[in-house]
């Protein structure tokens, strides 16, 4: 049996790939796990059925046979331990890949993630114009950080791991608004990430259920 996530009925991102299930969908795809998807209205996320599996009412989640969690990067990393393809097998190495997905999504993330809530949530607050370069000059010290640390290497550890997959996917959040243009290098690292055919399957796929639920075709 394949297992099966979830994901928006009607992505809000109008299938840019920005959403959670975007990089867990990625993960399966790299490992070539084939999965299903079960679709989620917003109202559907705050029913019984569905925070018996996420305790916040969110997508993505993943179910595999009795097994059922929720937050992408456990989903992740679940995934990466259980099949060859997203981390070294050498320990020292597997633990340093494994580090760098917690420094997507517990140091890198939160800023940009900030950065959106104060864009899209917070828009016409009276304090956006004074909050928002306060934000991005932190998303600016982690992005300079990061850019010094990745080099001219094409990933951060050796070869592509879940660490790569996991930063590339918070990066491609800040697409739109002009703050990765200043390091060359982590675009082309976002660049490289999104080239890969597991990342265009995925991709395809979460676009898909856009443009059927938009009528788009
Ligand atoms: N920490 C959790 C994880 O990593 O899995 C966070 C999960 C999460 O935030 N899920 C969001 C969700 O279900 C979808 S991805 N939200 C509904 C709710 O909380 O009620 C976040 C997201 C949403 C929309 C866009 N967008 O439109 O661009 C991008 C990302």
């Amino acid at each position: 049996m394949s297992p099966t996530i979830t994901a928006f009925k009607a992505s809000p991102d109008r299938g840019r790939g920005l959403a959670r299930d975007m990089r867990v969908r990625w993960a399966l795809e790299e490992v070539g796990q084939a999965y299903d998807v079960r679709l989620v209205s917003f109202a559907e996320m705050k029913e019984a059925a569905h925070l018996a599996l996420h305790p916040f009412g969110q997508i993505p989640t993943y179910e595999d046979g009795d097994l059922a969690l929720f937050e992408s990067g456990a989903i992740v990393l679940h995934i990466a331990e259980r099949h060859a393809g997203l981390l070294p097998d050498e320990a020292s190495a597997r633990a340093r890949a494994i580090s760098w997905m917690f420094a997507a999504l517990s140091t890198v993330e939160p800023p940009i993630l900030e950065r959106m809530i104060a864009v899209l949530v917070e828009g016409e607050r009276p304090w956006r114009q004074e909050r928002l370069p306060l934000i991005e000059d932190r998303i600016h010290t982690r992005l300079g950080e990061l850019s010094r640390r990745l080099g001219d290497a094409d990933w951060l550890d050796g070869a592509f791991s879940a660490g790569d997959l996991m930063m590339v996917e918070v990066l491609r959040r800040l697409s739109g608004s002009g703050l990765l243009e200043d390091y060359p290098n982590l675009c082309a690292y976002v660049a490289r990430g999104e080239a890969r055919p597991a990342y265009q399957r995925a991709f395809a796929d979460q676009l898909a259920v856009f443009k059927a639920a938009s009528g788009a075709g």
